[in-house]
């Protein structure tokens, strides 16, 4: 569960079910953190925040011990909000929370509204998703992702997803595209509409690889992994779209076409030579790459702003001018990946055991011997 107001005091997360004996780097959590400020196009706000979770819960000599973990994201820019946070905010931003949840709640001002729906929540759940590398990482499970879209801006052609170069060079762009070229036009569409006093969105790539089949499942439709990962990619604010592998273009494709044909090896045991189901069939892992991808439509906030009206005189007015990123899509992609990262260890929990990571190692490889026995 996550709480906290974005110019509040703290944000704060506790983490439930978490298995014991997961060594905990807090130099990795904070480092999760600050990859999630980065990103060209986001606001001011970044340069006032440098995200550190203390660790309240949960952990003893550097080990989880499968106790609640609980954590607090302290918020800088409190100090500067926390005598003159304006009450009477009365022209609501189209595209976020603030007419229906003004009207929701029968708050007094948009700015109750705003505190909580704003963007910054996913600090909170980036620092949950990075208790869950942690696990999976010992379980040698990878999540990573990379920006494939900005506004007009999209990255062609195949790529090499798993080589360490191309790794890096996502991690080396201000945009986390792994292509120079392409993170440079990037750039150059979010400074354009900066000019124009208006915003951008675009879609990222999450990948899971390492992962074992049999994950999620066919026999309840609440277990479907398909349908969880969806859930907990849709969760984050602003995303629109969601696919699993070729899922868009799959509705214009044949099955002839489009389906992944099954082949036998001695060494491989059953394989693909294609992944355009992104690595789950019937509400499962199928033992190849997961890839998920997720469109983030262009952030509410436009210093050109929108038409709307005033919630009291009911008026025709301008929205506010909520300090605001340009575009956050290289943010949302790092909490694409903590998301993710968090419902893969609840489906490795629910098949190899919940309490501790050693013995859901030793569950995992008793399951890969057998695999490998078939
Ligand atoms: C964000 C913090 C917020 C916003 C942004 C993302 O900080 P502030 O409101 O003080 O500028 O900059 O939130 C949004 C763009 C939004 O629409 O919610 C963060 O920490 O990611």
């Amino acid at each position: 569960m996550t709480a906290g107001e974005s110019h509040g005091k703290a944000l704060m997360g506790i983490i439930s079910d978490f298995p014991s004996g997961v060594p905990i780097d807090s130099g990795f959590i904070t480092g999760q953190l600050l990859r999630r400020q980065k990103g060209y196009g986001r606001g001011g706000r970044m340069s006032i925040e440098k995200d550190q979770a203390d660790i309240i819960s949960g952990i003893s000599q550097g080990k989880t011990t499968g106790s609640p973990i609980s954590f607090i994201i302290k918020n800088k820019d409190w100090e500067n909000w926390k005598d003159s946070i304006e009450e009477n905010l009365l022209t609501p931003r189209p595209g976020h929370a603030d007419l229906t949840g003004f009207l929701k709640y029968h708050l007094n001002s948009i700015r109750d509204v705003i505190e909580r729906s704003s963007a910054r929540e996913t600090a909170t759940r980036v620092c949950v998703g990075s208790f869950a590398k942690n696990a999976l990482k010992v379980l040698e499970i990878e999540v990573f992702s990379y920006v494939n879209r900005i506004g007009n801006v999209s990255l062609d052609g195949n790529l090499d997803l798993n080589n360490e170069k191309f790794l890096k060079s996502i991690e080396d762009s201000k945009v986390h595209c792994p292509d120079i070229k392409t993170s440079k036009k990037m750039m150059k569409a979010i400074d354009d509409a900066r000019e124009n006093g208006d915003s951008l969105g675009g879609s990222f790539k999450v990948i899971v690889s390492g992962l074992p089949r049999g994950l999620g499942s066919f026999t309840e439709w609440n277990n479907r992994l398909d349908a969880r990962l969806a859930f907990a990619v849709m969760s984050i604010p602003a995303i629109k779209a969601f696919e699993i592998g070729e899922g868009f273009k799959s509705g214009s494709t044949s099955g002839l076409n489009f389906h992944d044909e099954i082949y036998y090896g001695m060494e491989k045991g059953f394989y693909r030579k294609t992944n355009r189901a992104g690595g789950i069939e019937g509400g499962m892992s199928n033992g190849e790459d997961i890839v998920l991808g997720a469109v983030m439509k262009p952030i509410p906030t436009t210093t050109k702003g929108m038409k709307t009206v005033n919630i009291e005189s009911k008026e025709p007015s301008v929205s506010l001018k909520e300090r605001s990123d340009v575009c956050a899509v290289p943010s949302a992609a790092i909490v694409g990946e903590a998301v993710v990262s968090i419902e893969i260890l609840n489906a490795v929990q629910e098949k190899f055991g919940k309490d501790n990571i050693d013995e859901i190692t030793c569950n995992l490889n008793n399951y890969k011997k057998y695999l490998e026995k078939i």
